[in-house]
């Protein structure tokens, strides 16, 4: 079944391919031995840790240690149990040989205490049970040092995701032996991230997720893994959702039960409250005396606020801190991969294993053992259309001029002010009949759609199409994008989703990815988009209504791309109010909480975009 799959794939790629069973890899068994110890914390709860010990390790040959904590489980458990492939970052710096440590994070698995959902960070700590998730860094680090023989007294993190998140998180420990930090597709604000796009909720990504958390309702520590699994019935996630109705359905006892505590947490909280506020880690990235470095992928469908909001935060609250980013072609912990392809689209080279062997492992090489160097610029970054790595020395690049790209009632997109912003474009947006999110038929998010073929939405009347003229030389955006909408509906709510298009020339040629049933020939690949639940436009802690047919401003970010329209294609933008079941669907009738709405809220509405509306860019050469 397709989800079990792509559990198992970010299994593979968040645990380092730990998949216990004989075929241990032989590298590991013949270089490595392996501890296993409960790490006690400051108030008492113990912490399951796995430690691999270089076998050459001695008093004159120490190591460093290398270490990530995670809720994905540190399995295979047992001393004598080995992964069966790779572990640690990459197979570069597992063959380079640290001691690497794995840890379950508090409440998962094997450690003890209660898990929480991107456990808030307590600013100010007053007792010894004012614990988070930088004490319990600061507590293992600790114990390591003092615990493993033959360390060499330093110690670097690493991790994708929740991963990321926690070495985010531990950035903020203090401890002095903690040099080198590498979060990695992180969480940062999951009202951006993984949970909601600015208050529209992420459906097949979560509703597929949740279960997974569930293997520890009792609270103990297990190794056993979630065994819930749903009968879906159906592989077509558009039909399952659409058929699902409001997502309050999901509480019935075939699906959820209302027994998913996180699944819960999320419906509980559609607004930014202080459940959401207090679990953005971004404010509290202070403090950070040690070299750091973010790496994320554009094409990132869960964490991509993530990753350049964490590389912003922590470059602006540490001002002068070694702190980079490295942005590639890549999804989700693509950079574990080949990173020479996404869908139909090809970027020329393996970036991947370049990432690996060229700057991650000489970045810890560096700050960990003191070999070689990390003389990197401030931002490597991958750009696409151009396939070309670039540097420069600030991100977004200083160099970058603002430009506005006008949308034009008629369809024509353009950076010329138009004389008079007049006219509008329309259309009827059907909940009952959504725009898909892909033409892909999938029960789950998959990964590829963030480049995939725009045709199939453009064609469709709920869709606003507007676009440039044929380029005449390249323009190459940098940075983030700005929605500046001029809106109304006849409803009293609605969504707002501007998609970024590079269309391709008619005599654009495949390429060896181009999927059998595709064509490049004036292929409109996705290159960034993002939705906005309109309610929130004025404060996302509060909702408001829209007043029916008034002209209405909604302005919102895209998150940053780099990305090069060549000449002789063309820049489009599509404007829809739908893009389902990625997002779920807006009533387009104020309710306060959408979770709870029924079927008889969800009416058709008309929607409007004004002349006037327009997007601000960042261009460079
Ligand atoms: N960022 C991923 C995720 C977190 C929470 C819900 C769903 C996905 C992840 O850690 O893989």
């Amino acid at each position: 079944m397709k989800i079990r799959f792509l559990i198992g794939w970010f299994l593979f790629v968040s645990i380092g391919c730990f998949a216990q069973g004989p075929a241990a890899n032989p590298f590991i068994k013949e270089n490595y031995d392996k501890f296993e110890y409960q790490i006690l914390m400051r108030d008492g709860i113990r912490l399951f840790t796995a430690v691999y010990v270089p076998k050459d390790i001695s008093a004159e040959k120490k190591y460093p240690i290398l270490m990530q904590r995670t809720p994905y489980s540190c399995q295979p458990y047992g001393a004598d149990q080995f992964p069966r492939r790779r572990f640690g970052p990459s197979e570069f710096v597992m063959k380079d040989k640290y001691i690497i440590v794995y840890q379950d994070v508090r409440g998962r698995w094997m450690s003890e205490g209660v898990f929480q959902e991107m456990t808030p960070q307590i600013a100010v700590k007053k007792s010894k049970t004012d614990v988070d998730e930088s004490t319990d860094t600061y507590d293992t680090v600790d114990w390591l040092i003092k615990n493993i023989p033959n360390n060499t007294g330093k110690v670097g993190q690493w991790g994708i995701s929740y991963p990321g998140f926690y070495a985010s998180v531990g950035a903020l420990s203090g401890h002095p032996a903690l040099v080198a930090s590498s979060p990695q597709a992180p969480m940062a604000d999951l009202w951006r991230d993984d949970s909601y796009h600015n208050g529209a909720f992420l459906i097949p990504h979560n509703f597929n997720f949740y279960p997974y958390f569930t293997n520890r309702t009792d609270g103990k520590p297990t190794k056993t893994p979630s065994n819930k699994e749903f009968k879906y019935g159906t592989e077509d996630g558009y039909e399952f959702f659409l058929n699902l109705g409001p997502l309050k359905n999901s509480q019935k006892p075939d699906l959820y039960g209302g027994k998913d505590p996180y699944w819960n947490g999320n419906l509980a909280h559609p607004n930014y409250d202080e459940f959401w506020q207090s679990r953005n880690i971004l404010p509290h990235l202070k403090g950070i005396k040690h070299a750091v470095m973010i790496v994320g992928g554009w094409y990132d469908a869960e964490d991509l606020h993530g990753i350049f909001k964490t590389y912003a935060a922590i470059e602006k609250q540490n001002p002068g801190i070694y702190n980079i980013l490295v942005a590639g072609p890549w999804t989700h912990g693509g950079w574990n991969d080949t990173g020479d392809q996404l869908g139909s689209v090809n970027f020329g080279e393996k970036t991947g294993p370049y990432f690996q062997e060229k700057i991650e492992r000489k970045f810890f090489a560096y700050f960990l053992k003191g070999e070689g160097d990390a003389k990197f610029p401030e931002a490597q970054v991958f750009e696409t259309g151009s396939n070309t790595w670039r540097s420069f020395d600030a991100w977004p690049p200083k160099s970058a001029a603002e430009k506005n790209l006008y949308l034009v009632p008629g369809g024509k997109l353009t950076f010329e002010a138009p004389a008079k912003n007049t006219g509008f474009a329309e259309f009827v947006s059907d909940p009952a009949k959504p725009v898909p999110f892909t033409e892909t038929i999938s029960i789950d998010m998959n990964r590829d759609y963030m480049v995939e073929d725009q045709r199939f939405a453009a064609r469709r009347p709920d869709v606003l199409v507007f676009e440039t003229d044929v380029l005449a030389s390249d323009v190459t955006l940098a940075g983030n994008i700005l929605a500046n909408l001029k809106v109304s509906t006849t409803g009293t709510d609605a969504d707002w989703i501007v998609k970024l298009i590079d269309v391709y020339p008619g005599d654009a040629k495949d390429n060896p990815n181009t999927a059998k049933n595709e064509k490049m020939s004036s292929f409109q690949q996705l290159i960034r988009h993002d939705a906005f639940r309109g309610k929130f436009r004025e404060d996302k802690t509060r909702p408001k209504p829209f007043r029916p047919g008034e002209v209405t401003s909604v302005n919102y970010e895209l998150i940053d791309v780099l990305h090069t329209f060549k000449k002789g294609h063309r820049i489009m933008v599509q404007v829809q109010s739908t893009m389902f079941p990625l997002y779920d669907r807006n009533p387009q009738k104020f309710v306060p909480n959408i979770h709870n709405a029924s079927e008889a809220d969800y009416q058709k509405a008309t929607h409007r975009v004004y002349g006037g509306s327009f997007l601000k860019v960042r261009v460079v050469e």
